[in-house]
């Protein structure tokens, strides 16, 4: 095969961009791989629901873009699962299902309720704080999502396989945490810029077991919500 010098000179470019920052350079990056503990050790199908993000020292500069994202409702479904955004962003939440939900959250200080809208229509709610932000509905218990809001723009998602990557990191310490719904609280390690590209984190949902909770009013959902006709 015969490769033209132009490409060449590109790869070559490109594979400079792609060298780990070193000693001396501003920036580096944390990564590595986690892996859910599941109970009988079966496979976890939902390593990419996981939410990697590092808390800064307050000498490092840390203002996130807010941006917009999407949570789509199909088939009682939200999709994405889980976003993570950064604070001041705003989840837009389009109902593409032919009957009505209402999204809303209890979760402190980010609760809000949406209220009961049909097929066709978005409503969008913007966080004006981080921290988690559980996302139900009042019509269908089972419907279930997670907003996390970041105070910087030091997170990430894994990938299917559990790798994950936090790139851009100014030179210092931090504390990495590791969220997952299914583990009953974050994992935290102490890491550094750069000096951290290899972590094995390992999170225990061995103990998960699915809990009802409650509707916007406090309530138990009636006995036939989630076999309701709609
Ligand atoms: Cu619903």
């Amino acid at each position: 095969m015969r490769v033209s010098a132009g490409l060449i000179t590109l790869l070559a470019l490109v594979g400079q961009a792609a060298v780990p920052a070193g000693k001396g350079s501003a920036a580096g990056r944390v990564a590595g791989h986690i892996v859910i503990l599941e109970k009988d050790n079966k496979t976890s199908p939902d390593l990419s629901d996981a939410v990697l993000y590092l808390e800064a020292p307050a000498t490092v500069s840390t203002a996130a873009q807010p941006t917009t994202v999407e949570i789509a409702i199909t088939d009682k479904t939200y999709a994405p699962h889980v976003v993570v955004v950064p604070v001041g962003s705003t989840v837009r939440f389009p109902n593409h299902d032919p009957f009505n939900h209402n999204v809303f959250s209890v979760s402190e200080p980010n609760s809000f309720d949406l209220g009961l809208y049909g097929r066709g229509e978005a409503k969008s709610y913007t966080f004006a704080h981080p921290g988690l932000v559980r996302v139900y509905c009042n019509v269908h218990p089972r419907m279930v999502a997670y907003v996390l809001v970041m105070e910087n723009r030091y997170f990430a998602q894994p990938g299917n396989d559990g790798s994950f990557a936090i790139d851009n990191v100014p030179a210092g310490r931090y504390r990495l945490h590791a969220w997952h719904e299914r583990i009953p609280s974050e994992v935290v390690k102490d890491v550094s810029s750069g000096g951290n590209e290899d972590l094995q984190i390992a999170l225990n949902a061995r103990g998960y077991k699915w809990q009802p909770h409650h509707n916007k009013y406090g309530r138990n959902y009636p006995t036939n919500a989630g076999r309701e006709r709609y």
